[in-house]
């Protein structure tokens, strides 16, 4: 079903001329290797060539004769010429070799993984419809961690789930629909993903059994797979694991039978996963245990993990969401955008060379709009790497369009310039500023058991995009959605215009409605979806936007507020700082302004949120009307899944529209401009 392959479709293609001249190059492949991987990459050609093109190609271990040839550098020698050294681990090459008159594509990885990659390329540029006569082509991951995190209960719920429950565990067991696992594998695998950890931050009693020998065959059959498709298996560990199930009354890091336990657990998971990537560890954050209880830091608890990970090359991925969540709200002092900054940077140059501190891309918590995290380029002797969440939490929670590529590009091109201009926060990530030893980007998956993964047909489109910018960050927004499109629902030039267009916009549209000029968090408490003003207001979280009937925002100026800015470098914290140059689309997030305050638009902020909420509104009902011009060009499921989101999307933002825009009319007492209905 068109719902489930999602992006890798491999509709056969019905323009003859491109049949006949694809066949040229898939009816005999060769392949050069044995490995599981390479096992992944020739069922994935089979698949594809024959969904595509209505051919089972031969397959054979003999380079000559053949059209395609898979092979890496061990296997390949003299048969084309391949720079290596130009090459990184996951890095390939695809070559297109006309010799005495005949014509072979070259598919040559670095390592398998990179021969894996190379195929999905491959059928990549067929699904769009590429010419495949003169391919000459070297790519290499900027990313050295790809990775995604599920945030997976064992009892089979996911929390921020927003597609229906794990494809991983069921009623406290693992799942035994394998299959099923495999499949979202081949997703990840042909965007280049290569690390998955499999169970929620938050560690239950349940899921801390995980690291057991009850569960850690388990474990290894899941890890089995993702290996298959190049994707190392990572755990999120209980920090009090010493207490939990290990018999020992303290999880003080120091301690020296604390210290020996996990060493003794390293040697465990590693003897049932020889490769297994290591752990993520989220503590002393929301309740969840840490190295803070014994009054130590969290160097000492991570160091503590890396010791014991570090004979097996395993890593710790250490979060940086540490802030206080019992805050007093009367203190306005107090301010938790500063929190992984003021707990993290002091430690920097602290850690093992094994662990990577994990940021979210924002100090608050995956708002709709929020500044990047000060945390990134600060800390030089310190690997980072970037968390990002594909789930939809706050953005519309997969029953709104939110295509999220836009946002994170800005993220990623942000300059920090912690190393003068041009020190951007991808090549922070990416390792090459401050050379880190292990760096990358990560996010939160936004899958479930439903049949189309993601409950919104269209939020696919978030996965696929993260896992492109993982590879490389500079592709742009426009590539990857044309990329998508094509693949997922061919190559009709209206879909092509409109869905782009959708998307594109649909960051912007939801915004638009949402909570305004940066200030985030107008949404219903715990469950976070729909609008709710002051749902947070006076709650201890820290999650503020202070309107009074003056004005509105929270004023993190070093003058006269927390005091938040100053943790940029010099540039962005003039930037910041300064009312004049503060950025409008984060005004709120920096200062606290009258009402009355003008926008660098021209208009004052109140009228700005009236207007955007009234044309937010428009928006999101033109999103109704341009989808439904396609109702005879994609299949009726799509088409209709799509349809009603995107019909309770525009109803639900009249919603949003009218609590915020009644709300602030009343807070400020200020009419409307144009006097439409506020009520
Ligand atoms: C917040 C979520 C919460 C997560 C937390 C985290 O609301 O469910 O546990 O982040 O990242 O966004 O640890």
């Amino acid at each position: 079903k068109e719902s489930y392959a999602a992006w890798l479709q491999y509709k056969n293609i019905d323009d003859q001329t491109l049949v006949n001249n694809y066949k040229q190059w898939c009816g005999r492949i060769s392949i050069l290797g044995a490995s599981v991987v390479i096992e992944s990459a020739k069922k994935e050609l089979l698949l594809g060539i024959s969904s595509m093109l209505g051919i089972e190609p031969d397959c054979s271990s003999e380079p000559m004769q053949a059209s395609l040839v898979l092979a890496t550098n061990a296997s390949i020698v003299d048969l084309v010429d391949v720079d290596f050294d130009q090459l990184n681990d996951d890095g390939y090459v695809i070559k297109t070799v006309t010799s005495g008159g005949k014509n072979t594509i070259f598919l040559v990885g670095k390592n398998d993984s990179g021969v894996l990659y190379a195929a999905f390329h491959l059928l990549r540029l067929m699904q769009n419809r590429k010419n495949l006569q003169q391919l000459d082509i070297l790519e290499n991951p900027k990313n050295q961690l790809r990775m995604l995190n599920q945030w997976d209960n064992m009892d089979g719920s996911i929390e921020r789930g927003y597609a229906g429950n794990s494809i991983f565990y069921k009623e406290n067991e693992f799942s035994d629909e394998l299959n099923r696992i495999e499949d979202y594998a081949r997703l990840l695998s042909s965007v280049g993903i290569n690390g998955i950890a499999i169970n929620n931050v938050n560690v239950h009693k349940v899921e801390t059994d995980l690291i057991t020998s009850r569960l850690l065959p388990k474990v290894a059959e899941v890890a089995g797979i993702f290996r298959a498709y190049g994707i190392t298996t990572f755990l999120s560990v209980n920090y009090a694991s010493t207490i939990t199930i290990g018999n020992l009354s303290t999880a003080d890091p120091l301690d020296p039978k604390v210290r020996q336990w996990w060493k003794d657990k390293a040697e465990e998971i590693y003897s049932y996963i020889p490769d297994f990537g290591g752990f993520l560890v989220k503590a002393d954050s929301e309740h969840r245990p840490g190295p803070f209880t014994y009054g130590r830091n969290h160097a000492d608890g991570a160091n503590m993990l890396a010791e014991a990970l570090q004979p097996f090359n395993g890593v710790v991925l250490w979060r940086c969401f540490v802030y206080n969540c019992l805050q007093d709200w009367r203190d306005r002092t107090t301010d938790r955008a500063r929190a992984a900054y003021d707990h993290f940077k002091p430690l920097d140059g602290h850690f093992h060379d094994n662990v990577i501190l994990q940021i979210k891309n924002g100090p608050m918590d995956f708002q709709v709009r929020e500044g990047v995290s000060p945390l990134f380029g600060a800390m030089e002797n310190t690997n980072q790497m970037l968390e990002f969440q594909v789930t939809q939490e706050y953005t519309g929670q997969q029953r709104h369009l939110c295509y999220l590529v836009p946002q994170w590009k800005e993220v990623l091109d942000f300059d920090t310039f912690a190393k003068g201009k041009g020190s951007e926060v991808k090549k922070v990530v990416d390792g090459s500023l401050f050379q880190y030893k292990y760096s990358g980007i990560t996010a939160v998956s936004n899958i479930g058991n439903d049949y189309n993964w993601t409950g919104h047909t269209l939020a696919q489109a978030n996965l696929y995009g993260f896992g492109r910018l993982t590879w490389n960050p500079d592709l742009s927004a426009e590539t990857i959605t044309d990329e998508w499109i094509g693949q997922t629902f061919g190559h009709d030039e209206l879909v092509k215009e409109l869905v782009t267009k959708m998307l594109l916009k649909s960051w912007s549209i939801y915004e638009k409605y949402t909570s305004p000029l940066g200030v985030g968090w107008m949404v219903n408490p715990h469950h976070h979806y729909g609008p709710n003003v002051d749902g947070y207001e006076y709650d201890v979280w820290g999650t503020y936007h202070f309107a009074d009937w003056k004005g509105i925002g929270v004023d993190r100026t070093e003058k006269t507020g927390t005091g938040y800015t100053s943790q940029y470098f010099k540039e962005n914290t003039d930037l910041y700082e300064d009312l004049k140059t503060c950025p409008d689309e984060l005004l709120l997030f920096f200062h606290n302004v009258p009402y009355t305050h003008k926008l660098k638009s021209n208009v004052t902020v109140i009228q700005h949120i009236y207007n955007t909420h009234f044309e937010g509104v428009e928006e999101a009902e033109g999103l109704v009307e341009t989808w439904s011009q396609l109702k005879e060009k994609i299949d009726q499921e799509r088409f209709e899944d799509i349809l009603k989101r995107l019909q309770e999307q525009a109803n639900h933002s009249k919603e949003w529209r009218d609590i915020i825009n009644t709300y602030f009319y009343r807070k400020s007492g200020i009419k409307d401009e144009k006097n439409r209905k506020i009520y």
